[in-house]
């Protein structure tokens, strides 16, 4: 008998961040003839990520949908943290065991569940019971993926993250510069590094971690993960990225489209900062005057909340009347969800200012789009870092934390200025797209990666 494609079943954790490459994925399965099941926490933290799951299941009639209802935490159960993001990674893991009945009674049965890391250490003993091979996913660099992956030993040493260093060291990779360590990690009691040191200790029993990432673009770091270096008891590690799009073009007002398609090529920069940063309404400021000297054109979208369903305030209220007024012929302030994916690949678009959200920077690579870093929190600076080294962007480190201190317009004007004009980046970014479209076409590197896993799980 000829081997029939396997049935996967796909576990998200919480954020848009985290959803993306999971739906990405599942799609990629999908068109491959793999049977997918999509298994989502309810309720979700932010309206976008219910908007998301609702369009992909329309898109994708034949994949099978497993809802399942979180025990929510307690309000103010954790002192360490009121990040909602936080809260549902928590609560997901303390309600994936609901999961067992529906994954042990799957029809045809499940051959591989590919979860998330958030996820890692509550699946791990679900998935062993069931005799189900259990394949993590990361979303992030590789290099963030070391850190987490290595950080329970360095929570075992309290001087690990001591201010007296200048740098972190895990084997076999680069330093990690002691800033551009998320600071909960420095606290081992917070909700979120205790989450992340679990998932992490549970990535021995995985059989193999999927990632996010591309040979070409993290060479050295995925060299020494691979070889057993920096830690030995890891599984195969499987760059498949940059994952593809499913996400067509949507109807949803997209009013700066048309706007768009009237700027000369490469004119307009880029700005956006994830779906969960909230800048300060100073920063807001500093930024408008920042485009503004710059003299380049902009689309910015403009985020007031960590979760979308807050963000009320309208742009009258954020920005000065006369910037909105000035700037009018020369750039396009929005609100809400936009398509990231056709802005990125609009020829218009010369620049990206963006604070290294793992997806970004790999929609980015893929589109060769050259990046002025910011990071604001968690795996940003480390990404920063990841594209500087790959010729993808520049990242001026004085700025630190987004959230942390305030950048002048002055200063942020000048970087952009560098950022359009630096012909030597813009063909260096040009260059990692061209990687990037070799590793997932036809017999590229993360296509044949992504080929062998299902011919492995086939039945
Ligand atoms: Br905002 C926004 N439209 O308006 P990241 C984001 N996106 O398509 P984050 C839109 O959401 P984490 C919008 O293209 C990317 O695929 C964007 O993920 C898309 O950053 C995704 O870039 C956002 O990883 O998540 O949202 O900060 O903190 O988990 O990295």
């Amino acid at each position: 008998t000829t081997a029939s494609p396997p049935h996967i079943a796909l576990l998200p954790s919480a954020g848009m961040g985290h959803l993306t490459p999971l739906l990405r994925l599942a799609s990629m399965l999908s068109s491959r003839s793999c049977t997918v099941t999509l298994i989502t926490a309810s309720p979700s933290v932010s309206a976008a990520e219910s908007s998301h799951i609702s369009f992909f299941l329309s898109q994708h009639p034949l994949v099978k949908h497993i809802e399942f209802q979180v025990i929510p935490s307690k309000p103010y159960s954790n002192p360490t943290t009121d990040d909602p993001f936080f809260l549902q990674f928590e609560a997901t893991n303390r309600s994936v065991r609901l999961l067992y009945p529906s994954l042990a009674s799957a029809s045809p049965p499940i051959s591989a569940i590919f979860s998330d890391f958030a996820v890692a250490s509550s699946i791990a003993p679900v998935a062993a019971d069931l005799g189900i091979p259990n394949y993590i996913i990361s979303t992030t660099s590789c290099k963030f993926f070391c850190l987490m992956a290595y950080l329970p030993v360095l929570l075992s040493d309290p001087l690990s993250f001591s201010s007296g260093l200048s740098e972190v060291n895990i084997p076999g990779i680069t330093p990690l510069p002691l800033p551009s360590i998320p600071p909960p990690f420095k606290n081992p009691s917070h909700l979120l590094t205790s989450l992340i040191a679990t998932d992490a200790q549970a990535l021995s029993k995985a059989k193999g971690i999927l990632m996010n990432t591309f040979d070409d673009f993290e060479p050295e770091t995925l060299a020494a993960i691979k070889s057993g270096r920096v830690l030995d008891n890891l599984p195969p590690i499987l760059p498949i990225g940059p994952l593809e799009t499913f996400e067509p073009k949507k109807e949803q007002d997209q009013s700066y489209l048309p706007w768009l398609d009237s700027q000369p090529a490469e004119s307009v920069v880029y700005v956006s900062f994830g779906s969960r940063t909230a800048l300060s309404s100073a920063q807001i400021r500093e930024l408008s005057k920042g485009l503004e000297r710059s003299g380049y054109r902009f689309l910015w979208v403009l985020k007031t909340s960590k979760v979308d369903k807050d963000d009320k305030e309208e742009l009258k209220d954020l920005l000065e009347e006369s910037f909105l007024d000035r700037t009018k012929n020369k750039g396009r302030v929005v609100k809400g969800w936009v398509s990231q994916q056709d802005i990125l690949e609009h020829p218009a678009i010369g620049g990206f200012l963006n604070h290294c959200g793992w997806n970004s920077v790999m929609e980015a690579a893929w589109k060769g789009i050259p990046m002025l870093a910011w990071p604001q929190h968690m795996d940003q600076s480390v990404n920063a870092e990841v594209v500087e080294k790959a010729g993808l962007g520049i990242w001026e480190r004085k700025w630190g934390w987004g959230l942390e201190g305030l950048v002048s317009g002055e200063e942020i004007g000048k970087k952009i200025v560098e950022l359009m004009e630096d012909e030597k980046l813009r063909g260096l970014a040009r260059k990692v797209g061209e990687n990037a479209g070799k590793a997932t076409g036809i017999g590229g590197k993360s296509e044949k990666v992504l080929t062998e896993v299902l011919e492995y799980l086939e039945k």
